[in-house]
Formats: C-alpha cells, structure tokens, sequence
C-alpha cells in the first residue's frame, strides 16, 4: 500500500475553474482563492490540467515552454503558493505533463526546422513518400490520420520534408528515441518535483515510443489509417517509462503517477502498473469511454451505451488489475462529455439521484478515484445549440469536416451536444449569478444555462446535495479499509437495471447496489442476504414508510451495506 492507493483525486481544468482579474479565463490565483472548497470537500491530490506556456491552439496541451506558467494562469510565484497552500491544507499537487508533442512554438521545435540543426531528429521529420513530389497530394510520409482530423503529416515547403503531428498540426511530435529528448524532459520534471510538487499525469504518454521505420497502416476508404495502435505502446515504450521512473525519482520518492494510454487493454496495463516493474502508478484506459459510439465509427456516431457493457468493462478491469497494478476510477475528465449526461438522467427530477449513483457506484470499486470539477455538484452537459458557442479544436474540426461532407447540421449539433469536450469544459458554476462566480468578466466559454439551480454555492447548503454525498464517499475511503483493499465481486453482471457488487477483506464485506434507471425497481434475487447488514450510505432514506434494506428501489437509489 503506499498513500494514494486510498487517496481521492480532484482534476482542475485552470481556464475554466475560477478567473481572478476579470479576463474571462480561470488562473492559478483563482485555484488558491479556492483551496479551502477542496480541502471542505475532502479531496487528497489536486490535478492540474497544463498551465505552462503556450500558444493555447489545444488549450495548453501544445506547450511551449516548460518551466513557465503562461501569463494567462498567472506566475511561477502564484504555482509556488498553490504548491504551498495545497500542502497546507493536506493536499497533494499534480502536474499534467504533455511529453508526446510539443506546440510548434515550442523553441526546440523552430531550431528543429533548419535542416542542419542539432534539433532536426527531436521530431519526426521525413521526406515525402520515393516517387512523389513533396507537398503534393498522396506525398505524406505515411498514411496516418491525426487525432484532430486531417493528416498527420504538415508540410514544410522551407525545407522540403514534413513534420509528424499525431495531433494538431501546432502540436509536432517529440522523437523519444533520441536519448537528449529524454534527458531534457526528465530534468525538466526533476525540478519541479524540487519545487515541491508531488508527482504527475502524463499526457498520451503510451505513444512516446513509435515503431520504427515509420510505416502505413490499413486504410479507410478515404484513404487515411485511423489505427491509433500503430503509435501506441512501441518497442521501447517500457525501456522509456522505466528510465522515467528512475531519473524522476517516481517511486523512489513515492511520487503520484497516472499515464494516459490511448487503446491501452488490461493485459497492457497489467505490466505498466505492476508495482515491481517501476514505470507508472496507474494508466488512464478508455474500454468504458467507447461504449457510447458505433465500433465501426468515430466517437461522434452515437449509439446508446448498455449497462451491462459498462459493468463488464469496469468488471474486466478490476478482475485484470487485482493484486498486481492500481485501477484509476473516472467518468469524467476535460475530454469526456458530463456523466450525468451521459450515463444518467440530466433532468430535474432524477440530475441528483442519479449523479449520487454514478458516484457511489464508482468510487466504491477498486482504485483511486477521479473527480472532474463540476462533477461533484451534478454539471450538465453544455446544452448548446449553436455552432458560434464551442471552442475546442477537436470539435470545430469534426464540425467543419463533417459539414463539408454533407452531414446535416442538426446532426453535427447533436453529436456535438453528446460528445463534445466542451461540455465538459463551460466554466465551474460557484454560484447563481450573472457569470456563475466563475468571473468578473465575460467568461471564454459560456457558462451553464442551469448554473442558477446548480452550483456549488447550493450544493453545500443543502445536505442532501451532490456536493454532500461526494463528502461522505469521501470520508468512507479514508475510514473505511475494504473500500481501499476489498476484493472485488460483480454480481449479477447481466442485469440491465441493477449495478451490483462486493467488496470483500479478511473481516469486513461492502455491498453496493445501485438502480442505474428512472423507474423504481425491485430489490433482485440472487444478492447476499442483508438482514443483518448496517447502511453506510445511501441516496435515498430507507427507514419507515414500510421501506427497508432489501425493500424497492427507487428510480436511481443506491445502498451501501456493511454485510
Ligand atoms: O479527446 C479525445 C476524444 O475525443 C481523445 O482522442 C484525446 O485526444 C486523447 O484522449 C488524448 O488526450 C490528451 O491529449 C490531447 C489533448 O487534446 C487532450 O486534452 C489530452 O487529454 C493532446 O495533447
């Protein structure tokens, strides 16, 4: 055990948390005017999304200068006193580092750009592919298409070859297998962690080794390969993580780490967590993300997700990990549409029940979980209807391609509304007023049109909020040990209604069962006997009116029993 197997984790998104001079952008500043709302929440770790330098093409994840806070956040000083105030209050900070790609701004990326520099094999360059003329149609290197939309490849009619950008072309990738790349980016990490930080997240972190000779993969009819697994987890992606590992000090100084890992699977994330191979605390996987989406398609062709999908996935995770690496628990993070939204009911009747549920049912498995600010008091998705409102590159790109391709806009809006990352991203709602307590200013993202009804401000008056439930499952980890050590048990995994399972240690067993639908349902045959058992938790009051442990539930209850 080491101390953030039973710790909570709580994700910052800086530009969208709270802006304190007015400019319509959230900063660093704004983070310590509200250390105190985490520390009442109870929350372990902080994790910041990137604030370093940056020309903002991806909102920070194109950084262009390590060891600086971009002046949009604020000052290296204003990091070192949200350092200070985080540990303060018993919190540990976290920083996001994007080590696959930096911004094309980045100094090291315009050196690489003349031919004969020292840089040039930093990135990926490459002449257009033998027989082509470069910069003409079909002359990329390779037939990869980029996360964002387009070509991964850019053009550089300067020196006649081009530059590999998995992501957006702002975003070139960094060639790891040059060991000077590696020695920059760990002794760039080493002096934060002398600065006081207390470990980090790293960005897309699976794909730093690629297959070499840079190579096709199968084609979509449109020509591109879509197969992300063609740079994911390359030959040296273990040498790499390792040497990591140890010129940081990862787990030497015991310091908290989560890669995330594109199309990563169980098998996969068995060997990057095992504590004895000394490479990442946790992996963010995705196999729950995806079961909203046609298999053949985009994460913007819809389908309804089955609930006993999403157990099976979760279940599969937890089963795969079990005493050997470290689950990582989310539904929600910067790039993922809201989970009430999406796996609950968003109306007014059911928002609170059923985001008390999703909660309960994730926070109660095995792993460390992860809250998205907004999620702990019930957010919405974004709810707009108009093109104009978002922002985000991923999204404007699919936008204008897909419009480009005929696809009808009322289409483009609803997957937009489903899966956009700027549902997830409209500014934290603190308040009912005019810009949600977020800012002074005209927020860069429009707030919630429900902030009025759903704020923190609300949420911790009323004791039977969001925000207060999260507190209690909160506290129940830290004092309760087989939320952290149980062995865990789904049960009754094909259920289409009922998320069910145990947790079990040497002399206590947690039961949790969850309606996960808007109908009241029967209590199912088939779960341990209860009639000894004590709630720790539930959404929903059980005693009187004829209601009793293994009585209805109603429409998203969960109960939590000490059996
Ligand atoms: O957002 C996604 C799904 O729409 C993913 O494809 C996402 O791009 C992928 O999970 C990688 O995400 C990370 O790296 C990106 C950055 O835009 C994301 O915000 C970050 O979490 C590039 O740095």
């Amino acid at each position: 055990m080491t101390w953030w197997h039973n710790a909570v984790v709580y994700q910052i998104y800086p530009r969208s948390f709270a802006d304190s001079d007015g400019d319509g952008v959230g900063d660093l500043p704004g983070i310590v005017s509200r250390l105190d709302y985490l520390a009442g929440l109870g929350v372990d770790v902080v994790w910041l999304s990137p604030i370093f330098t940056s020309p903002m093409e991806d909102n920070g994840y194109d950084v262009a200068d390590y060891d600086n806070v971009d002046p949009l956040f604020g000052t290296n000083g204003d990091l070192d006193a949200l350092i200070d105030g985080s540990h303060r209050r018993g919190m540990k900070l976290v920083l996001d580092m994007v080590l696959n790609h930096t911004s094309s701004q980045h100094p090291w990326f315009i050196d690489s750009r003349s031919k004969s520099s020292v840089k040039r094999d930093w990135y990926y360059w490459r002449p257009a592919r033998p027989g082509f003329t470069p910069g003409t149609p079909g002359a990329e290197p390779t037939n990869w298409a980029a996360f964002f939309g387009g070509r991964a490849w850019e053009y550089d009619p300067e020196s006649g070859e081009y530059y590999l950008h998995l992501f957006a072309p702002g975003q070139p990738d960094l060639n790891w297998d040059n060991p000077d790349v590696r020695q920059e980016l760990f002794a760039m990490m080493r002096r934060y962690v002398d600065r006081g930080v207390d470990g980090f997240r790293f960005d897309v972190v699976n794909m730093v080794s690629k297959t070499l000779p840079l190579a096709d993969g199968p084609a979509a009819p449109d020509g591109l390969c879509y197969d992300p697994s063609l740079v994911a987890d390359g030959p040296r992606i273990h040498e790499f993580l390792a040497d990591m590992n140890r010129e940081v000090g990862i787990s030497q100084r015991d310091l908290f780490s989560v890669g995330e890992m594109v199309m990563v699977d169980v098998e996969k994330a068995r060997v990057y967590t095992d504590p004895g191979n000394r490479e990442l605390g946790m992996v963010i996987s995705f196999d729950h993300m995806g079961l909203d989406q046609d298999p053949a398609g985009l994460k913007w062709d819809l389908r309804p997700y089955r609930l006993a999908d999403l157990k099976h996935v979760l279940a599969h995770w937890q089963d795969g990990l079990a005493g050997v690496g470290w689950n990582c628990l989310y539904l929600e993070n910067h790039d993922q549409p809201r989970s009430v939204s999406r796996f609950g009911d968003d109306s007014p009747q059911y928002r609170v029940a059923s985001a008390k549920t999703l909660a309960t049912t994730l926070h109660l498995l095995g792993g460390t979980p992860f809250i998205y600010q907004g999620e702990e008091i019930g957010m919405t998705n974004a709810g707009f209807t108009d093109l104009e409102q978002y922002r985000d590159v991923e999204s404007l790109n699919f936008a204008h391609a897909a419009l480009g391709a005929g696809l009808p806009e009322p289409a483009v809006l609803a997957s937009l509304g489903a899966k956009s990352r700027d549902n997830a991203r409209t500014p934290m709602c603190w308040d009912g007023s005019a810009s949600a307590g977020f800012s002074e200013g005209t927020p860069w993202l429009p707030v919630n049109a429900n902030h009025g009804d759903i704020n923190a401000a609300s949420d911790i008056a009323d004791p039977d909020s969001v925000y207060h439930h999260y507190r209690k499952l909160i506290a129940l980890r830290h004092e309760v040990p087989v939320v952290t050590n149980g062995h865990f048990e789904l049960l009754l995994g094909d259920d289409e209604r009922i998320f069910a399972y145990t947790r079990t240690s040497d002399d206590a067993t947690l039961l949790v069962v969850a309606n996960w639908c808007s109908q009241p349902t029967t209590w199912p045959d088939g779960l341990p006997d209860v009639t000894n058992a004590t709630l720790v938790l539930g959404t929903h009051p059980v005693t009187g009116n004829g209601r009793e442990l293994a009585g209805e539930l109603a429409a998203w209850e969960s109960r939590v029993l000490l059996l």
